[in-house]
């Protein structure tokens, strides 16, 4: 009998984690996940596998050199799915220190300790559309367009990236990049642009909300359906050879259009009027203004526009995204309206919490 094959995944408890732990079980792997310490449990999205026979949860944290070490002996995986991260752009504003600890130096610490460990393992690191910055003309971006990260999470996946590419060539490993574009669905923490839109779209609807504060409106994302990226990571390690590779859907909105199709799930066609700061969404039939911009939100630096040119991907792997952004935004939507899960009855909408948290998120 053929021994059942065994992956370790960093960063379960997030959006990615979680789908891919799923795909794991279903393809009949022995899972085993990282969660570090909280004050509360993070167990929300693993809600479905946590007694699965084949799940098994570990605390380590990738700042924590020898939890990774002691795990990698005790767990022996064949598959290593790097998916931790301080993955919040505007937050790494704030903290970039630790940003890089996590993002930069939890990736090497974790391929190091497979050397130390001599573990003959594949490696997937979660790395990023965000590595491209953005800047106009350079979409669609593919894997030789020129890398100029605009934040501090981004230079952080930098670093990770480029280890990436050195463990790969200097030692021999099996080691790649997923240079993935975003992907959302309803397991989307609520300060990432698409589900606080979503999740503002069903409490307006309800009744709940009156307004919806955002950023820049005008930024361009290539925006498709995590449990879909999560199946391109697991084909990335089926392969032979190690590859750095681009996955996304190759289509492209404004933020202002994510919202617009959001809104209209719940029978609000937005017209706009106004710029910059003082550009508000205004509800045509009632003429409520439901989206206002907040500055609050502007980044330091911003990346742009993001579209990927995904070609070199489907050819390699065979994979291809299903989920556009209208049919994302629908079904993140109707989620929504079912399940308030997050809800802060004390405060009246996203701009409260942010401010309360001193936060640009
Ligand atoms: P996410 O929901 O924010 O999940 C991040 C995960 O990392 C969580 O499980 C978190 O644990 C864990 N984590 C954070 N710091 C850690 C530490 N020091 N030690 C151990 N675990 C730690 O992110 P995601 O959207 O699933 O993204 C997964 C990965 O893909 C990230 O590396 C992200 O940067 C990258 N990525 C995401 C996208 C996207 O559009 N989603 C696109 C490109 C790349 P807690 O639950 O305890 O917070
Ligand atoms: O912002 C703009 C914001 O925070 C998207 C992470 O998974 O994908 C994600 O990073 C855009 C930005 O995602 C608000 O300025 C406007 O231009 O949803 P986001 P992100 O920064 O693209 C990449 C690929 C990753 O790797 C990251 O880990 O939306 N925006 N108004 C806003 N963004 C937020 N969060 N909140 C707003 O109110």
């Amino acid at each position: 009998m053929t021994a059942r094959k065994k992956a370790l995944i960093t960063g379960v408890s997030g959006q990615d984690g979680s789908y891919l732990a799923e795909l794991l079980l279903a393809k009949g792997y022995d899972v085993h996940g990282i969660v570090r310490r909280n004050s509360e449990f993070t167990s929300r999205r693993l809600d479905r596998i946590l007694f699965h026979e084949r799940f098994t949860t570990h605390y380590g944290d990738v700042v924590d050199t020898s939890s990774l070490h002691t795990l990698l002996a005790r767990v022996g995986p064949s598959e290593i799915y790097h998916l931790a991260a301080q993955s919040h752009v505007a937050v790494s504003f704030s903290v970039p220190d630790y940003s890089a600890q996590v993002n930069a130096l939890g990736t090497l610490r974790l391929l190091n300790a497979i050397r130390e460990v001599d573990l003959k393992a594949r490696f997937y690191q979660a790395s990023t559309s965000e590595l491209f910055g953005g800047l106009r003309g350079t979409e669609p971006q593919h894997e030789g367009t020129p890398l100029t990260p605009r934040s501090p999470y981004s230079t952080s996946k930098l670093f990770g990236y480029w280890t990436v590419r050195n463990y790969r060539e200097a030692y021999g490993m099996h080691a790649s990049n997923g240079i993935l574009f975003n992907h959302e669905s309803p397991r989307r923490g609520r300060n990432f642009v698409t589900k606080k839109i979503t999740q503002a779209a069903a409490r307006i609807a309800r009744g709940e909300q009156e307004m919806l504060r955002l950023g820049n409106l005008d930024a361009v994302r290539d925006w498709g359906y995590a449990p879909e990226y999560v199946e391109a990571m697991w084909l990335i390690l089926q392969r032979d050879v190690p590859c750095d590779l681009v996955i996304g859907t190759g289509t492209a909105y404004t933020i202002r259009q994510f919202a617009e199709m959001a809104f209209a799930v719940v029978g609000i066609e937005l017209g706009w009027s106004g710029q910059g700061a003082d550009e508000r969404g205004r509800d045509r039939r009632t003429g409520a203004v439901r989206v206002a911009v907040d500055p609050v939100y502007f980044r330091p630096l911003e990346t742009e526009r993001l579209r990927a040119d995904p070609r070199l991907a489907e050819r390699t792997l065979g994979w291809r995204a299903r989920t556009l952004a209208p049919a994302l935004a629908r079904l993140m939507v109707r989620y929504d309206i079912v399940h308030d899960e997050f809800g802060f009855p004390d405060l009246v909408d996203d701009a409260d919490v942010a401010r309360r948290m001193e936060g640009r998120t």
